[in-house]
């Protein structure tokens, strides 16, 4: 029970959620990132009694074992916070008035990518996203959900943070890789098998083994894979025909490419005829 609602916390976490699992000696995450507005909620996933009671005594809450505590953050700010039950046990919540989406994956080099994120501000306000050096690369407008969103196109790894007015977002990583795929052909009688691998690795993501069909005037996708724990996937087509194959590596939509293998080519079994 415990460690499932330890992981559930981890998994709330990443995804930008503002709940804190507290631990038997710890709040985890440390550290919690939440918009103005936003409610942060600690739930006691520990067999033993704890408080959450802020520093400078804003807030407090006790948690008994299974219970929760929740509290609303109206402004930004740095709010320190600890357990008067175990002094070592000490957490922080960051407010902000922007907060980034964390990007998902990393992206091909001067591939596009949609930053999104939320605004505490009015509707219509212009948000601006800057790169490292701080110069802007995209605007956006506030929509009346307080959601945003701008289009970059980085050649190479770049944190991002979103700018208004007075108010700056943390900054967030969108990651690049120039990946390559790899591929290897051989036939064995009226199979042939394709094996492919991706550099850097790509565990889980998807690829697309294509073949050139003249017939068909051109590449068409015939079987897809994910990689598997050593970025490698297998392709096995029961033809006789010689063949030209190549294999992409796609966005987690299965269909946009991020890398292309050279051309392989298998000749025709010897019972092709
Ligand atoms: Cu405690």
């Amino acid at each position: 029970m415990t460690v499932a609602v330890a992981a559930l916390a981890a998994v709330a976490a990443a995804a930008g959620s503002s709940d804190v699992s507290v631990q038997y000696a710890a709040y985890q995450p440390v550290q919690t990132t939440a918009l103005a507005g936003d409610t942060v909620m600690w739930h006691n996933a520990s067999p033993r009694t704890h408080t959450v009671t802020a520093d400078d005594g804003s807030f407090a809450g006790s948690l008994y074992v299974g219970g929760m505590y929740s509290h609303s953050f109206d402004g930004p700010g740095a709010f320190t916070y600890h357990c008067t039950l175990h002094p070592e046990m000490h957490g922080e919540v960051d407010v902000y008035r922007l907060l980034l989406d964390t990007p998902s994956a990393a992206i091909a080099p001067g591939e596009s990518y949609t930053l999104s994120g939320r605004a505490a501000l009015p509707a219509g306000s212009t948000v601006t996203i800057q790169n490292d050096s701080s110069e802007g690369v995209a605007t956006a407008s506030v929509g009346a959900d307080g959601r945003f969103s701008a289009t970059v196109r980085p050649t190479t790894s770049t944190s991002y943070r979103a700018v208004s007015g007075g108010d700056a977002s943390p900054r967030v990583l969108l990651g690049v890789l120039d990946r390559k795929v790899r591929v290897a052909i051989a036939r064995h009688g009226g199979r042939v098998v394709v094996g492919a691998r991706v550099v850097p690795a790509a565990r889980g993501q998807r690829v697309v083994l294509q073949l050139h069909l003249p017939e068909r005037f051109g590449w068409w996708p015939v079987r897809r894979a994910r990689l598997d724990s050593h970025s490698r996937a297998r392709f096995v087509i029961h033809t006789r025909r010689r063949v030209r194959a190549r294999v992409l590596l796609t966005r987690a939509d299965g269909v946009t490419p991020v890398a292309r293998s050279a051309v392989v080519r298998a000749g025709a079994s010897a019972l092709a005829h």
